[in-house]
C-alpha cells in the first residue's frame, strides 16, 4: 500500500520539500512505508537482566545515595533498543528499587500507575491511600494512578522489588501530574488488611461504587497465587504455550487489575517444553521460582529466580524448563484490548 522509498529524490522534489518545510509541512510519501508497516516494528529487543549481575549494583547504589536523597533509589532496566528512554519495553518502564532497613521513601502521587513485584526481603511496607501492606517475596502490589504512596523498611534486611510503571503511555498522552505529600509519610487511616478483607475473598461491600478503573484490591499475595497455580497444575493439562497461566483481575469487574498494565502469573511444570507464542503486547517477565530457557526470536535466554527478561511485541517465544517454574509478567495488554488492537498467535 505504501510508496516505495526513492533512492534518489529529484531536484524538483527536493526544492519542493525545502519550501514546504519552512511552513512545517512534509510529504507523507517519503515516510509512509515506515509509519504503516505490515507488522509491528518495535525498537524493543529481547533482553535479560540476571539477578546475580544487578544485585551487587543495587547494593552498591545503597552506599552511594540514600532513599531520601534519591526520592526513589531505583536502577532502571533499560531495553538495549531503547537506551536513554527509561523503558523496558516501548510502553512500560521497569526498575529495581532498594529500601534499606530504617529508610523511608517519601510520600508522593502521580498520574502514572505503578506495580511492585517483590523480589527480595521481608517485612517492609508500602502505603497506598492510607493503608499499609507488608511486602513478601512474590507479592504483587498496585499503586493506582494519583494515589498517595510511600514505602518504609522497619525490618532488619534490605528490601528489593521491581517497579513497573505505565510512564511511556502517560507520556505519549501528555497527561502527567505529580505532587509531593507535605510530610515524609502519610497517615495510616485504614487497618492493614482492610482492603483485602473487603475485596480479596470473592466478596465485596454492599455499597461498593468504583472510584476508578483500578482494582480496589491493591495487594495480591504470592501465597494465594502460588496455591492457585499448584491446584490448577493438579487439575488441568498444561496449555501448550503458557503452562498454567492466570491473569490478575479487578475482583469487582473481572477486568484487568490495572487499566494500563496487564499482570499475569504462570506455572510451567518440570520438564515443560512449550510451543511458540506471540502477541502484540511486549512483555516483561520476572522469574519467581525454578529455572529454564526462553527462546525469544533468535535469542536463547537462560533464566532463574529473580531474573527479569523481555519478549518484544509479535516476536515468537517459547519456554523450556528444568524445574517447576513460576513466572510473573506484565504488559500493556489492557490498553491494546480497550483499543481493539491486541492480537495473539499460538
Ligand atoms: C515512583 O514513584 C516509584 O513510588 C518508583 O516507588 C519508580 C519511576 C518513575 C516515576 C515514579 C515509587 C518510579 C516512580
Amino acid at each position: 500500500m505504501s510508496a516505495v522509498p526513492q533512492p534518489q529524490v529529484s531536484k524538483e522534489r527536493k526544492d519542493f520539500y525545502a519550501r514546504i518545510d519552512t511552513g512545517h509541512v512534509a510529504p507523507l510519501w517519503e515516510v509512509l512505508h515506515e509509519l504503516v508497516t505490515p507488522k509491528p516494528k518495535t525498537p524493543c529487543v529481547p533482553v535479560v537482566w540476571k539477578w546475580d549481575t544487578v544485585l551487587p549494583w543495587i547494593m552498591e547504589s545503597g552506599k552511594l545515595i540514600t532513599a531520601q536523597e534519591a526520592e526513589r533509589r531505583v536502577l532502571v532496566l533499560e531495553n538495549p533498543g531503547l537506551r536513554g528512554q527509561s523503558r523496558a519495553t516501548h510502553s512500560l518502564y521497569a526498575g529495581l528499587q532498594l529500601v534499606l532497613p530504617g529508610e523511608i521513601a517519601r510520600a508522593h502521587r502521580h498520574s502514572q500507575s505503578a506495580l511492585r513485584f517483590i523480589m527480595s526481603g521481608d517485612g517492609a511496607y508500602t502505603a497506598v491511600d492510607g493503608e499499609r501492606v507488608t511486602m513478601h517475596v512474590g507479592d504483587f502490589i498496585i499503586t493506582p494512578s494519583w494515589s498517595w504512596h510511600d514505602h518504609g523498611n522497619p525490618s532488619k534486611e534490605p528490601i528489593i522489588w521491581m517497579d513497573v510503571l505505565d510512564m511511556p503511555i502517560v507520556e505519549l498522552l501528555d497527561a502527567q501530574f505529580m505532587e509531593k505529600f507535605p510530610q515524609q509519610s502519610q497517615m495510616t487511616t485504614h487497618t492493614e488488611g482492610a482492603s483485602f478483607a473487603r475485596y480479596g475473598n470473592t466478596m465485596m461491600p454492599l455499597n461498593y461504587r468504583p472510584r476508578s478503573h483500578t482494582s480496589p484490591l491493591f495487594w495480591y499475595p504470592y501465597e494465594r497465587s502460588r496455591e492457585a497455580l499448584a491446584t490448577l497444575a493438579r487439575s488441568e493439562d498444561a496449555h501448550p504455550c503458557h503452562g498454567h497461566k492466570l491473569q490478575y483481575v479487578n475482583p469487582a469487574t473481572g477486568g484487568a487489575a490495572m487499566p494500563t498494565i496487564g499482570t499475569f502469573v504462570q506455572m510451567l511444570p518440570r520438564g515443560f517444553k512449550g510451543t511458540d507464542y506471540r502477541s502484540t503486547d511486549s512483555t516483561i517477565y520476572s522469574c519467581v521460582e525454578g529455572k529454564g530457557r526462553a527462546r525469544i526470536g533468535e535469542q536463547s535466554i537462560e533464566f532463574g529466580p529473580k531474573d527479569t527478561f523481555v519478549a518484544p511485541s509479535w516476536m515468537k517465544h517459547r519456554f523450556e524448563v528444568d524445574a517447576e517454574t513460576v513466572l510473573f509478567s506484565a504488559s500493556d495488554r489492557p490498553v491494546q484490548q480497550a483499543l481493539d488492537l491486541w492480537r495473539e498467535e499460538t
